[in-house]
């Protein structure tokens, strides 16, 4: 049995074209549909639906063979135990240091002053602040990190950005780009190995499926 671990929402939206040039359509039963373990058409291939934090998780202790995630998630992550062949260049954004519009960063940065910064990407801001020699005080958010600065929770934060609209419904602007973030299949090594004539053709025709 080969596992696929996908995340609801625009992983699974963009993933899905991929997989069905690879040959695997799931197969669910309407939009009421709430099993985690989703069947497709080939015997021998499943999708599990799991929270895209946790997707390197399930394919790190090889709870799943494959699996697509978000760079950004791969970063925190750290990446241990997972093979990350190929970039699928879906899901495309980027993650960047936003403060709202009438902030002064650059001068506060020039004046060295301790920001408090939210974000769930707690490891990735951490770097980046050290790399630029900055001191922050991180504050770890579990999600909708725009509203920290609106309510005096935080002077930036560090999120991703796609078209930009939700920064400016909240009156934030990007300040400082940190990476652009795509997702990428991610593979367990070892399913890799005893698995070789299910998973590598699956690589395969994702990578192809990818590049068209
Ligand atoms: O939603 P949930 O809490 O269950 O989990 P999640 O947010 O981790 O998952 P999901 O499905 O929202 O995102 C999965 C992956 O999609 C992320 O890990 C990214 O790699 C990728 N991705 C691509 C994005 C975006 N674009 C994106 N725009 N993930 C989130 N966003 C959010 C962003 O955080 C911000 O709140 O969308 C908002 C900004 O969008 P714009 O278009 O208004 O700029
Ligand atoms: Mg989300």
């Amino acid at each position: 049995m080969i596992t696929i671990a996908l995340s609801k929402g625009r992983i699974y939206d963009e993933t899905l074209p991929l997989l069905s040039a690879a040959g695997v359509k799931p197969v669910v039963s309407g939009d009421t549909d709430r099993r985690l373990i989703v069947p497709t058409n080939r015997d021998g291939v499943r999708v599990i639906l799991v929270r895209a934090a946790d997707v390197p998780t399930y394919v790190q202790y090889g709870a799943a063979d494959l699996g697509v995630a978000g760079r950004d998630l791969l970063i925190e992550h750290g990446g241990r135990g997972l093979y990350q062949p190929i970039d699928l260049g879906i899901a495309r954004c980027r993650l960047v240091v936003a403060a709202p519009e009438a902030f002064d960063y650059p001068a506060a940065i020039r004046r060295g002053a301790r920001l408090r910064v939210a974000t769930k990407y707690v490891k990735t801001a951490r770097e980046h602040f050290a790399a630029k020699g900055m001191h922050v005080d991180l504050i770890k958010l579990y999600g909708s990190m725009e509203l920290a600065p609106l309510v005096g929770l935080a002077d930036a934060i560090v999120d991703l950005v796609d078209t930009g609209g939700t920064l400016r419904a909240n009156k934030l602007k990007v300040v400082e780009e940190i990476q652009p973030v795509s997702s990428r299949l991610i593979v367990n090594p070892a399913s890799l190995k005893t698995k070789r004539a299910e998973v590598v053709p699956l690589i395969e025709a994702f990578g192809k499926a990818a590049r068209a």
